[in-house]
């Protein structure tokens, strides 16, 4: 150690030979006493004996060396102690992050799971239609009913008789015995029924969900030969309330003819807003309306509740319809909140379906149409 060599060089006039004592100046100074009394008798190089006084400034200086080395390492423990804490909680941290970011992806994976699962939900049904030789859904469940124990509701092709095409439609075989084509169809008001003419003709929205045939598809499945349709609307209020209208008869003109309506006879709890309360009102034998084909029979206009209407798809959220100088039925209608469009009836409309003389807000509706049995 360097300290202990210092104190053999210290020591030097001591520990060697008498013979140049009298050089040493630390000794001149520091040490006057011992050359006048000398403790040490030298005998010889080999053997040496250190003065008391020297043996206590040699102990000192050793403390005050361990000491200062002691806190030296005591410093240098504590920074070591410090660091390796800084270390781990460093560490903890790291591994904190680590698992927030994976419970944030597994949230986020749990999120995109769920909305997943809702949109199977809300397209349950199958997405790819199922190949059949039917000319409707009635006619497919005539088909399937002696094969299939239980025919699944979902998309069908159909080839209606007459037609050279073919094309794709929802058939419900669930409800009230199934067979069901369906051809009009709002459950979340998510498509937009501010269309065209066109669209209303060839069909827009999705099967599985909201949406409209097309007034060609339907024109197809109701003129087939020795077939007879049957009309039936189902309704569901925002407070649930269900209830529905039926017509035992149910066709199209062609287009020439825009699609004019023809009902047969009324049953149903919803009231027969088809036709309404007068002659004026009737929608029956009306050719079909859009916002930019009007056959409205307000021509030039209609006086409506006070308002002068010249156009009903217009002042219904440019909707198509069956509109005989308006009327009381538009299932196209927009369902929002008529007062947010400064009184414009926009909502889903079948007017005769009340409660206490107020008609109820329609939520949602479905048009569907079945073959009924004919004798020929
Ligand atoms: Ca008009």
């Amino acid at each position: 150690m360097m300290w202990t060599a210092a104190v053999l060089l210290l020591l030097s006039p001591y520990l060697f030979s008498s013979a140049d004592k009298g050089s040493s100046s630390i000794a001149d100074e520091d040490f006057s006493v011992k050359e006048q009394k000398p403790v040490v008798e030298v005998k010889n190089r080999d053997s040496c004996f250190i003065p008391c006084d020297l043996t206590v400034k040699l102990l000192r200086d050793e403390k005050h060396s361990i000491c200062g080395q002691l806190q030296q390492s005591l410093l240098a423990f504590g920074r070591s102690t410090r660091k390796l804490m800084r270390d781990v909680m460093e560490e903890q941290q790291r591994a904190l992050d680590i698992l927030s970011t994976q419970v944030t992806e597994l949230m986020a994976k749990v999120q995109t799971l769920s909305s997943e699962v809702q949109r199977s939900n809300t397209e349950m049904y199958s997405i790819k239609p199922v190949q059949s030789h039917g000319r409707d859904c009635s006619d497919i469940k005539d088909n399937l009913i002696s094969v299939v124990p239980k025919i699944p509701s979902g998309i069908y092709i159909v080839h209606p008789e007459h037609t050279d095409s073919s094309f794709e439609v929802f058939c419900e075989m669930d409800y009230m015995g199934g067979g069901w084509t369906v051809m009009q169809r709002r459950t979340d008001g998510l498509m937009d029924f501010k269309q065209a003419w066109t669209s209303y003709v060839d069909g827009f929205g999705n099967l599985a969900g909201e949406h409209w045939l097309g007034l060609k598809k339907v024109f197809h499945i109701v003129n087939q030969k020795d077939t007879r349709f049957q009309l039936h609307i189902a309704l569901v209020s925002y407070d649930d309330v269900t209830s529905y209208a039926s017509y035992d008869d149910f066709r199209l003109d062609n287009e020439t003819h825009f699609f004019s309506i023809h009902l047969g006879r009324y049953a149903g709890s919803a009231g027969d807003a088809f036709r309404g309360y007068d002659q004026e009102q009737n929608q029956d034998t009306a050719p079909f309306s859009a916002s930019d084909v009007d056959n409205d029979g307000c021509n030039p206009s209609c006086s409506i509740s006070n308002t002068t209407v010249e156009s009903c798809s217009l002042q219904q959220n440019q909707t198509g319809w069956w509109f005989n100088q308006c009327g009381l039925a538009n299932l196209n209608g927009t369902p929002e909140d008529a007062e947010q469009n400064h009184g414009q009836r926009m909502s889903i409309l079948w007017d005769t379906w009340r409660q206490s003389g107020i008609p109820y807000n329609i939520k949602s509706v479905t048009m569907k149409i079945r073959r009924i049995a004919t004798n020929n």
